[in-house]
């Protein structure tokens, strides 16, 4: 696959369309996907793999779900988008808005960073307040206000986390650790009235899978809505993988703003964010705020999608049996790094979890990044090589979809095992 790579690299920077599957962080060269089904996917040579990444989330019902293909195909024969209003829309409008009802009104759009851009620039306009609020570690996406990190001292100024990012517009995000509630009162206590919203994960995913502490969340909400600062879950990953709906229902908050991703696409681009009516209608063509987009909401998107979310619902029951089949996996994975010796924390939440190497508890940024680096790359290529396909990444989550089997958990722990053994 070195020659398809190079191929690529001549056309494509980086020859990827996303850094992380550049390999940056693993080093040897990414494998070209030919085809997937199910819990598999396929290189280009016609290796097999069982899938962990899932397209960073989204294939939870499994690679290639008929259902979802025939609905695709069959929408795709009457065309792909029209730029007007279909059916469809309002369909998967209303079938996410009954799965999670703090959402009374939302936007379509056509990825997760479009999604949390447009919700930060809905709560600076329905508060008339510029700062916001964000976790270390949480990624929301590539807009400007979110590639910021910490400024010197604790959750000052924000500096750009990327050349491109305007200093200016950096020193309005304040960044704080993920799980400490106490440096997001004592700011709110400084600036509340400066501050339009607080953003996060309510399950951290991309830092690696970081759990919310006891009355985290409830802190942030009660913060929030003390001060007249709105309040965004980021349910991009955690959106219907956990249960059929939010995370948030699982907890009983209720964000003002939700954005969403992934999941609800079934495959293809869509991302959505939504809320409370008299917030989301301060948006275009209602209210003033503008936002817009020619493929938001399009008919193919809308039906992959729509089935997907069909099919979830279906399935419902089955969440509790695809949780104990990814704790079982968590708890034997733990096991055989215990018994080789190597020093590993496993965070799981729901069907998606990490393997940090390190002995300490992980509950923030700081503890993530200070897990061993090059055993996670030894473990990444050792489990690829046996036909595990892990994330890339140290900071990021592995998922279990509907279509792993007791075969496949095997197939890992064995893959685990012999990898360890090899290290
Ligand atoms: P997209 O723009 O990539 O569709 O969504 C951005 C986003 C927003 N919010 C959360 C919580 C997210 O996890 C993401 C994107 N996730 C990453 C991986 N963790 C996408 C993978 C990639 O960047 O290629």
């Amino acid at each position: 696959m070195e020659d398809l790579f190079l191929q690529a690299k001549k056309a494509i920077v980086g020859g990827v369309n996303s850094p992380v599957r550049a390999f940056g962080a693993v080093g040897g060269t990414p494998i070209f996907i030919s085809y997937a089904r199910g819990a598999k996917i396929y290189d280009t040579q016609g290796k097999e793999y069982i899938d962990y990444v899932l397209s960073w989330g989204p294939a939870i019902l499994g690679h290639a779900y008929p259902t979802v293909i025939e609905a695709v195909i069959e929408t795709a024969k009457k065309g792909t988008t029209f730029g007007a209003p279909t059916v469809l829309e309002t369909k998967l409008a209303e079938v996410i808005e009954e799965a999670i009802p703090s959402i009374e009104l939302l936007r379509f759009v056509s990825s997760g960073t479009e999604a949390v851009m447009s919700a930060i620039r809905l709560a600076r306009g329905y508060t008339g307040r510029d700062k916001i609020i964000k976790f270390e570690g949480c990624y929301h996406g590539h807009a400007d206000s979110l590639l910021v990190k910490a400024g010197s001292g604790v959750a000052t100024f924000g500096i750009p986390g990327s050349p491109g990012v305007p200093r200016k517009l950096a020193e309005l995000t304040i960044t704080v650790p993920y799980n400490d509630l106490s440096a997001v009162e004592s700011i709110v206590t400084n600036e509340g009235e400066k501050i339009a919203c607080i953003i996060v994960e309510p399950v951290a995913g991309n830092m690696g899978v970081v759990l919310p502490e006891e009355g985290f969340l409830e802190g942030l909400r009660r913060i929030s809505r003390e001060r007249g600062i709105l309040l965004i879950f980021d349910e991009v990953i955690t959106g219907f993988r956990f249960h059929y709906g939010g995370y948030q229902n699982l907890i009983g908050i209720k964000p003002d703003i939700t954005c969403l991703g992934k999941i609800i696409g079934g495959g293809l681009p869509v991302g959505a964010f939504g809320g409370k009516r008299e917030i989301m209608e301060m948006l275009a063509p209602i209210g003033p705020v503008y936002q817009a987009g020619t493929l938001s909401g399009n008919p193919l998107a809308m039906a992959a999608g729509i089935a997907t979310l069909n099919t979830l619902r279906e399935k419902r029951e089955d969440y509790p049996l695809l949780i104990e089949k990814t704790a079982y996996l968590c708890h034997e994975m733990e096991g055989i790094f215990a018994a080789k010796g190597i020093p590993c924390q496993i965070n799981q939440a729901g069907t998606m979890f990490t393997a940090f190497f390190t002995d300490k508890r992980v509950k923030n940024y700081e503890d993530a990044t200070g897990c061993d680096l090059s055993l996670f790359r030894r473990y990444f290529h050792g489990m690829l090589a046996r036909g595990i396909n892990l994330a890339p990444s140290p900071f990021e989550a592995a998922f279990l979809s509907f279509a792993h089997n007791g075969d496949d958990i095997a197939r890992t722990l064995t893959a685990c095992e012999d990898t360890l053994r090899n290290m």
